[in-house]
């Protein structure tokens, strides 16, 4: 089967990586993972990316760069993973369907919550890309 994307934001603010604990579904609620999501036919990763940070956190960013690799996540799905910023004067991020709560992790205490297995590996190549390690 085609392999298909999934985006997750590595969202940066001064100095601190943004992490969100997901409500659903149960097998994956409380665990912790960039937010995003599914890219839809027809529609670019970057584009995705913005959307989904509008639906997720109700937020406005702009998408930065993208991080070197790709991590399985249940087949079909892969995922990629793009650094990005908030729009000067966005509001703040909040936790909306897919989430119940959101840290700010400054680079010393990213490793304090529990990550998705497979964002760890992703995590770790965000920082390393933004220079946060
Ligand atoms: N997923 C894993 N890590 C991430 C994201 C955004 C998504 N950073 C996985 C969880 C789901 C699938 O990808 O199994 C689709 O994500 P979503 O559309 O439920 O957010
Ligand atoms: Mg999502």
């Amino acid at each position: 089967m085609t392999q298909r994307i999934v985006v997750g934001a590595a969202l940066v603010d001064d100095g601190r990586l943004l992490a969100a604990r997901r409500s659903a579904p149960p097998e994956l609620a409380g665990r912790w993972e960039l937010p995003g999501g599914k890219v839809e036919p027809g529609e670019t990763p970057e584009a995705a990316l913005v959307r989904e940070l509008r639906e997720e956190l109700g937020v406005t960013a702009e998408a930065g760069e993208r991080v070197p690799g790709q991590w399985p996540l249940r087949s079909p799905y892969v995922l990629w993973v793009w650094t990005a910023r908030l729009r000067p004067g966005s509001l703040a991020p909040a936790p909306l369907e897919d989430h119940d709560a959101l840290r700010w992790l400054a680079p010393e205490e990213v490793w304090d919550v529990p990550w998705l297995d497979q964002d760890v590996p992703a995590v770790q190549q965000a920082l390393a890309h933004l220079g946060l390690t």
